[in-house]
């Protein structure tokens, strides 16, 4: 119901907003229910969500579950290349991390607390098979088992991603990681074997999480394990079997899982938003969306490389096969994207007819310095992955960011930032779906402050923070605002 601003509700919150210096500590942030009584509800009205959407959050195994060497789990490469001096911030290692392992019904119930419906986790594959392929470790499957069984408990749905990162260190010693199509087809036979075990009560699987950043990151500039830097021609193959794999993992599940298991990928796009909102430059960013994710969702979506793509890598290009091209676009459920951040795209005289535009120096970001601030990357991501290739089901797989997080002296965090991070991101998300755009759901990332790859624990993204000397998780002041959101269903 449509509530008006009386003079008298004015009056009292800007009394209060009078007080808060003085009586900040005595304000506690989690009893919102008489705020949520207080607020003007016309404004928040027209900007709900569609009815079923569904709000959760994210995370991934080696980044919070720790217990690496429990119920035989064999070794990934990200043990490998965080237990190497010098690649991660502090020589930061997942071996503990969150110790999710043990704590996940715990942290279930902080996720009952924000009110979320999904949850998506990543399954760890050296848990399920400790050397890559083989003999699988039913151990190893269990403790998902359990996960699940947890959520379900507390009217959660589970949404499983089968490769967040973590590789065997078997197959990279045995065959070169994903260098080697012998990976692709293990990962194939791997995603089968999980969908069989957990399809009676997992609804969603997602195959590969961002080929963009662990290809990239880990074969060309070896920020993340394995820590190679290929020449052009071996990366190029590299990216191929990546897609590859994906598109085995795909005819796996759809051989093992129970009819009406969904498939699907969590793919972190080039997001190009136009520089100004007009046809040209809207039509000139809904070309480069095709162009710059060629190698990866374009292939994955079309069946084919672009022309531009293959011309570029010339003698480099990947070698494969018309048998590869339809593997890799095997038909999907839905998409998944993680969404951080923009590349901002202009109408050019170019052959392509776009120019991405460098970020000035001063581009405001959040802690990573990767992470510039882009709100309308909410919107054009998933308004090109539905116009480009009639996507019917968008899932935002991950949006969140980092901030310089420090409990204040009540213990609790007030990263207003991240608050305005999350409102002005919803806030065109909601917008995309006010537009008719199908995304039937957002993942937060992260439940909780996590192992953040080469950054170690030095930049956190969660809603909770986490004391890693005592593994206390302490909600902040983002996890009440998120709590809103859902509630409402709502931008607040
Ligand atoms: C994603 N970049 O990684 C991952 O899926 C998560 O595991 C991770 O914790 C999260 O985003 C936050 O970083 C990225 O350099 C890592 O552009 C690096 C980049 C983007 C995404």
């Amino acid at each position: 119901m449509t509530k008006k601003l009386s003079r008298r509700s004015f009056a009292k919150i800007a009394g209060s907003a009078a007080l808060v210096s003085t009586a900040s500590t005595a304000l506690n942030p989690f009893s919102e229910q008489e705020a949520r009584a207080e607020t003007p509800m016309q404004s928040t009205q027209a900007r709900e969500f569609p009815k079923e959407f569904l709000w959760g959050s994210a995370t991934a195994s080696y980044q919070v579950e720790g217990a690496v060497k429990e119920d035989g789990r064999g070794p990934s490469i990200w043990d490998t290349f965080s237990h190497t001096p010098g690649k991660v911030v502090e020589n930061a290692t997942g071996d503990v991390a969150d110790d999710h392992y043990h704590r996940y019904k715990e942290d279930v119930q902080l996720m009952k607390s924000l009110g979320v419906k999904g949850y998506r986790f990543s399954i760890a594959w050296p848990r399920v098979f400790p050397n890559g392929d083989g003999a699988p470790n039913p151990k190893g499957l269990d403790f998902y088992n359990r996960l699940v069984d947890e959520l379900l408990a507390n009217s959660i749905q589970p949404f499983a991603t089968l490769y967040h990162w973590d590789l065997p260190q078997a197959l990279q010693d045995r065959v070169g990681g994903w260098e080697s199509r012998d990976t692709s087809k293990a990962f194939g036979e791997y995603a089968g074997y999980v969908a069989e075990g957990l399809s009676d009560r997992v609804k969603h699987f997602f195959t590969i999480n961002e080929f963009g950043a662990f290809v990239e990151l880990g074969y060309r500039t070896g920020i993340h394990a394995p820590g190679l830097k290929l020449p052009p021609g071996r990366f190029n193959q590299t990216r191929h079997h990546a897609v590859l794999g994906h598109g085995l993992a795909v005819q796996a599940i759809r051989a093992k899982a129970k009819p009406g298991t969904k498939v699907g990928l969590a793919e972190n796009m080039a997001i190009c938003v136009p520089v100004i909102e007009t046809t040209q430059h809207i039509e000139a960013a809904e070309r480069a969306a095709r162009e710059l994710n060629a190698q990866y969702m374009t292939v994955i979506q079309e069946g084919k490389y672009t022309d531009a793509y293959l011309a570029n890598a010339g003698a480099d290009a990947p070698k494969f096969t018309p048998e590869d091209l339809k593997i890799i676009s095997s038909p999907l459920d839905f998409a998944g994207i993680n969404i951080y951040t923009p590349t901002y795209v202009r109408a050019a005289n170019t052959p392509l007819g776009f120019e991405v535009v460098p970020s000035p120096k001063s581009y405001p970001h959040m802690a990573s310095w990767w992470l510039n601030i882009g709100p309308e990357a909410l919107y054009w991501g998933p308004h090109h992955v539905a116009k480009l290739w009639n996507v019917k089901e968008i899932y935002i797989t991950e949006n969140g960011c980092s901030s310089s997080d420090i409990p204040a002296a009540d213990g609790i965090v007030y990263d207003t930032d991240r608050v305005m991070y999350l409102r002005n991101y919803i806030s065109q998300l909601q917008r995309a779906t006010a537009d008719g755009v199908p995304v039937k759901g957002y993942f937060l990332w992260s439940l909780m402050d996590n192992f953040e790859w080469a950054d170690g624990y030095t930049n956190r993204f969660g809603l909770h923070y986490v004391d890693y000397a005592t593994q206390k998780r302490t909600p902040k002041l983002s996890a009440s605002f998120y709590r809103e959101v859902i509630a409402r269903n709502a931008v607040v």
